[in-house]
């Protein structure tokens, strides 16, 4: 380890939506906490920051605006590493500058996340600059271990347990849990088939609370189906729902990785692709997730079997969710409880490897020895 503090720049671009803040948010009040780097944040839109982390003027990250036109910076305050978000293009002046200064700086580009099996081989790959003495590095968030990791913070586990449903429910105006009722959370893109979720949920066997955060419509109930509006809660406390709720429908990147730790059955909308490229990256999550080791693998084979029937329960509930295929709520409800402990095991084994700051701290850490 250093003994001195490390300096760190992270640009970011909003394309869209929250991930992009929300992600480059998590990293940089990660590398400022647990691993005491100064951090500045550029982020060219301060929106759904103010969102996400409405107190970070209290954390220890410099927010700066990224304006169009990028003001010169002097060589001695480029700092030890850069860290750009998702390819976004850093301003053409910093990266002379970074090129001018005596010993060049780690420069990562943090990349998408993806199952797929190609990440593997290109994570840490280096990309020397065309004509500056400069070496950028893709740094692949992933499950395996040849990846760079998933964002989890270190009190993560203790967050967790000084959680208080009862208050929780409470503070919202939610009613108090009733056994046989599901507690349901709902944040997708507007194409999902939402309309025939809440139509299969109000003829549903179950009777169901779906929880909407950041919806405005006013509380409804349908048949056996309770609606609850909730605000766009603050990004730590979105964990809170996550841990209420008995499944989550998430969506992108970040809320797709906050459902695996939270350890309850979830279902995942991709962020659409041209091409329909994120079919197949789908595909290679849900071939990865069905196989959690030491979970298929049971002594009794009529328990391997029910698995296999709740996993594909599974497989066409998110394929059905994603436009592809009718879906069968009744029969993933059915498949719940098996679901839980598969839920349970994969967060399990997601956890316990190194999480990415950390791999990412230890990869800079190597490159400025
Ligand atoms: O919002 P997303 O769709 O974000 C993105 C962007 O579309 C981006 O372009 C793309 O690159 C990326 O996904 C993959 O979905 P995501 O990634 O789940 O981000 C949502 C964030 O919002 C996440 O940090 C969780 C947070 N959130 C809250 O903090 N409070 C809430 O109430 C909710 C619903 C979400």
């Amino acid at each position: 380890m250093t003994n001195f503090t490390l300096h760190c720049d992270i640009f970011c671009t909003v394309v869209d939506n929250y991930g992009d803040a929300g992600v480059c948010w998590r990293l940089a009040r990660q590398l400022a906490l647990e691993h005491g780097w100064q951090v500045r944040l550029w982020i060219d839109d301060a929106v759904p920051l103010a969102q996400l982390a409405p107190g970070h003027d209290a954390e220890p990250v410099e927010v700066r605006p990224w304006p169009a036109d990028f003001p010169p910076v002097a060589a001695d305050d480029i700092p030890d590493v850069v860290i750009e978000a998702f390819a976004c293009a850093l301003p053409a002046r910093y990266v002379e500058t970074m090129a001018r200064r005596g010993k060049k700086p780690v420069w990562i580009n943090l990349d998408h996340l993806s199952a797929e099996s190609w990440v593997a081989e290109c994570h840490a790959l280096p990309s020397p600059h065309p004509q500056l003495p400069l070496v950028k590095h893709f740094f692949f968030p992933g499950f395996t271990e040849e990846t760079g990791g998933l964002l989890r913070e270190r009190d993560y586990e203790s967050r967790r347990q000084a959680f208080d449903e009862a208050a929780f429910r409470a503070e919202f105006g939610l009613p108090p849990r009733v056994p046989g009722e599901l507690m349901l959370s709902l944040f997708s893109y507007p194409h999902a088939p939402i309309q025939a979720l809440l139509e299969a949920l109000a003829a549903a066997d179950t009777p169901v609370h779906l929880l909407r955060p950041g919806s405005s419509e006013a509380p409804n109930r349908n048949g056996r189906l309770h609606v609850h509006p909730l605000p766009f809660l603050p990004q730590l406390r979105y964990d809170e729902l996550l841990w209420a709720c008995d499944v989550n429908f998430v969506r992108g990147e970040d809320s797709f990785i906050r459902a695996q730790w939270a350890g309850k059955p979830f279902v995942w909308q991709i962020y659409p692709q041209a091409d329909d490229v994120h079919r197949m990256k789908l595909d290679a999550f849900l071939s990865l997730y069905t196989k959690v080791p030491g979970q298929v693998h049971r002594a009794d084979a009529d328990d391997a079997a029910t698995d296999a029937a709740a996993l594909s329960a599974l497989t066409g509930f998110w394929h059905a969710w994603n436009g592809d295929g009718a879906l069968a709520w009744n029969r993933f409800a059915a498949a719940l409880p098996r679901l839980a402990r598969h839920a349970q095991a994969w967060s399990k084994h997601l956890s316990q490897r190194p999480d990415l700051t950390t791999n990412l701290v230890q990869f800079c850490l190597e490159r400025l020895k």
